[in-house]
């Protein structure tokens, strides 16, 4: 089974807790629509566990981005002093941040910004949206867009004629109230017509960092599974 989740930032024990829950084996593949990092403690944990992943396969979202510009502006400012440069960013990311290393950074470094499949298409925030409903290939579009689109979101956008496009960026509550994976259906899907054949888009943020459920999607059967944060009682 192929799965795809998106806006982990930094979550590690949930991300953990819903791999076993969708019991995801060797044999599965995992694609992570980017912002893997901040906001959460696990930041570094998580990177290694999905740098440690040959079958887990991540894009770039903003928020790598802006780490990345962080630290290639540190290098320039220290003259290259990476020992200095990974000091420095080791209050970068809260919780774990001080795990930061080079091999980090490298696996960050390395991130594409999109991932095409025969049947599906990963982004981060957003594709373009021409008049006639198509969407230009990833590889056209600007790293900008890609990382930071507002539109692409809005319901009323539904590509027509390619893939289904995979992307998270911002809280699904923010679009129908509710921290829930959208699936979005093509106008022009076929009558009787199902599966992601029949999809045109996947809105894949479920708010984690606000306390929404961690989400995944399962690309063969098209269904949803949330793991919902552990209550904390008596905590501050
Ligand atoms: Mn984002």
């Amino acid at each position: 089974m192929r799965y795809v989740i998106s806006d982990i930032h930094g979550q590690y024990d949930m991300f953990m807790r819903l791999l076993e829950r969708i019991k995801f084996a060797s044999s599965d593949e995992l694609f992570v629509c980017g912002d893997m990092v901040d906001k959460g403690g696990g930041t570094v944990r998580l990177l290694r566990q999905l740098s440690s992943m040959p079958n887990a396969r991540c894009i770039l979202g903003n928020h790598e981005y802006a780490f990345l510009n962080k630290y290639w502006s540190l290098m320039r400012d220290t003259g290259e002093d990476t020992e200095r440069v990974l000091d420095i960013l080791s209050a970068y990311f809260p919780g774990d941040g001080k795990k930061l290393g080079e091999g980090d950074v490298r696996f960050v470094e390395r991130l594409p910004a999109y991932i095409v499949r025969d049947d599906f298409v990963a982004v981060h925030a957003g594709l373009p949206v021409g008049p006639d409903g198509v969407c230009p290939p990833p590889d056209e579009v600007p790293l900008n867009f890609l990382l930071n689109d507002r539109n692409f979101k809005s319901p009323a956008v539904l590509p027509s004629g390619g893939k289904c496009v995979f992307f998270g960026h911002t809280p699904t509550r923010n679009i129908c109230g509710a921290d829930k994976i959208i699936a979005y259906r093509r106008r022009d899907a076929e009558f009787g017509e199902s599966g992601i054949a029949a999809l045109c888009k996947v809105h894949l943020d479920t708010g984690v960092w606000l306390g929404g459920p961690m989400a995944c999607f399962c690309v063969e059967t098209c269904r949803a599974h949330y793991l919902r944060p552990r209550p904390t009682f008596g905590a501050k």
